[in-house]
């Protein structure tokens, strides 16, 4: 039994069982998810949909998406969620680059994905809505309420994220059934899950956090969530005394310390908070345990690998650490140069190998095998294994920003920038930002000497990055500060500029 869907169905309460209370106050049962989940497979093999195909989408977050995710792993599709602050050019890219049987998108953009799915041969165009409206489940809604789930292997693929690159265009990671399957138990007893748990879910749903992390264990527990559509200081107040575990940012506990309506009294049938996708300050870590009584668990993971540490359950969850190797999960660290292994203590690059760990970049095979040495992933960040087992990341071997828990990469935004005929050369940084962790500051010698519009530059961007990789600070400058290579210096630019949010 190697389906993700058949390995978590198997653990399945009573039919009764909520799975989601949704803000409308729907309630989605065990019984109907295992009925829509067989309806939206039954659709997705009628539109012609096979074992292997990509069903892309690129949709506002709703049960019917997860729904449709669940559906596809029962299919023996290959999920590849999109964000939908994704722009033309950018899902151009995706479109042509996974050759999804189907796109799903909302229906406001239907006429704009149909233009660029038929320039990339895509066969068929599907919608759904925030509401569950749309084409797809009108299809679906015809279709019969039983559906053999697709017999797959272990290393047969369930999904393809997106994620960039420091250099070049985006890398679709390929993970497997066991790959998600084997992380969703491993955490599930890992943080305790049984099914009595009501997790607030405020994720976006097409990265690993929300998708897999969050929903994968609640399945795997049995346990039903608070499905909000996204993370809004107000609703998350008033659904937490519903909830007795919460996953987030750390811009989500950032934002939720800032309502003096945060309190230890709100909290007091919540037993977990778990924090990740970002570093989680050690002063917010220790504020957040003052006013509420609950330390944090900040755990670590990555798209290519989902979760790889994560402080301890039970003991000491310690501020600016993210725990240990989970069960099963080798980390090492290793030099960033040679790749060899280091001491214990030594700071080096983090490698990882495990069950967790995804089957390589989609028809990138070359980027693949850069990415792994001695059966062990180089992660990129750069991190240190104290004398007592944890893991400290403290740094990044691989020019990213991390912005409200969604990764920037300074490349790919200089690339857009430097494209603008009003742009001669720029240098994206991130620097500390109160809410965001990090903001992007992007740093530009424009054309023409007295040119410093950065509404217009702004405005310019619109077109070619999601808003999320859009500058929040444009400065402009006569030349930018290179060493004897010719290389900008960034760290003088971090030091020039680092204060621009928090000064
Ligand atoms: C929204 N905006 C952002 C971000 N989110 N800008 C920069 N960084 C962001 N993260 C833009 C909006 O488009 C909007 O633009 C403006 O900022 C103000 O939006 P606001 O209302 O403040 O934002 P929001 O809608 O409240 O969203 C902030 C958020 C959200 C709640 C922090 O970004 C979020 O849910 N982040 C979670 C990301 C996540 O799940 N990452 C996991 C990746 P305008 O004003 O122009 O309209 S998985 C991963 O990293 C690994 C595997 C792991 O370990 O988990
Ligand atoms: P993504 O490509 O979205 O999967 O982002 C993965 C990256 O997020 C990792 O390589 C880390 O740099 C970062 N990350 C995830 N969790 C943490 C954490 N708890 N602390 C610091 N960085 C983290």
């Amino acid at each position: 039994m190697s389906n993700l869907y058949s390995r978590l169905a198997a653990c399945f309460p009573n039919d009764t069982k909520p799975f989601a209370h949704l803000s409308d106050g729907r309630v989605v049962t065990y019984g109907d998810l295992e009925i829509e989940t067989a309806r939206y497979a039954n659709a997705l093999t009628k539109l012609g949909v096979a074992i292997g195909d990509r069903v892309a989408v690129q949709a506002e977050k709703s049960i019917e998406l997860l729904i449709l995710y669940l559906a596809c792993v029962r299919a023996g599709a290959v999920f590849l969620p999109l964000n939908p602050a994704y722009t033309a050019g950018e899902l151009d890219y995706f479109m042509r680059d996974a050759e999804p049987a189907l796109f799903v998108c909302d229906p406001a953009s239907q006429t704009r994905i149909e233009t660029l799915a038929a320039a990339a041969g895509i066969a068929r165009v599907e919608t759904l809505d925030a509401s569950g409206g749309g084409s797809l489940p009108a299809i679906a809604a015809s279709q019969p309420a039983l559906f053999e789930t697709v017999e797959r292997d272990d290393d047969d693929l369930a999904a393809i994220l997106y994620t960039s690159g420091t250099t070049g265009r985006s890398k679709g990671a390929m993970l497997s059934h066991d790959n998600l399957a084997s992380n969703a138990f491993t955490l599930k007893e890992y943080w305790r899950f049984t099914g009595d748990d009501v997790l607030l879910h405020a994720l976006p749903i097409f990265h690993t956090h929300g998708l897999f992390v969050a929903t994968n264990i609640m399945l795997a527990a049995g346990g039903s969530m608070r499905f909000l559509a996204k993370f809004d200081a107000e609703a998350v107040l008033r659904e937490l005394p519903h909830a007795t575990v919460m996953m987030g940012v750390p811009t989500f506990y950032i934002r939720l310390l800032g309502e003096p309506r945060f309190t230890r009294d709100l909290v007091g049938h919540i037993r977990l908070f778990v924090s990740g996708s970002a570093p989680l300050s050690a002063d917010i870590h220790r504020e957040f345990a003052g006013r509420t009584g609950h330390a944090i668990l900040e755990r670590y993971g990555m798209t290519e690998t989902n979760m790889n540490t994560s402080n301890p359950y039970d003991g000491d969850r310690r501020a600016g650490t993210v725990g240990f190797p989970l069960p099963g999960v080798s980390i090492r660290t290793v030099d960033p140069e040679n790749h060899a292994p280091l001491a214990q203590g030594e700071v080096g690059m983090i490698a990882i190998a495990g069950p967790n760990v995804f089957k390589g970049y989609w028809r990138m095979p070359e980027k693949t095998a850069a990415e792994f040495h001695d059966g062990h992933f180089l992660s990129g960040d750069l991190g240190l294994i104290d004398d007592r087992g944890y893991v400290s990341i403290v740094g990044r071997a691989k020019d990213l920003i991390i912005s409200g828990g969604y990764n920037v990469y300074p490349a790919e935004v200089e690339t857009a920038l430097d494209e603008l005929e009003e742009i001669h050369e720029s240098a994206v940084i991130g620097v500390p930002h109160p809410d965001l962790g990090e903001g992007v500051v992007a740093v530009v010698v424009p054309r023409e000497t007295g040119f410093a519009d950065s509404g217009r530059v702004k405005a310019l961007l619109a077109d070619s990055l999601a808003r999320f990789k859009q500058p929040r600070r444009i400065v402009f400058v006569d030349a930018l500060p290179k060493n004897a290579m010719g290389k900008v210096q960034k760290t003088v630019l971090r030091a020039d500029y680092g204060d621009s949010f928090t000064g």
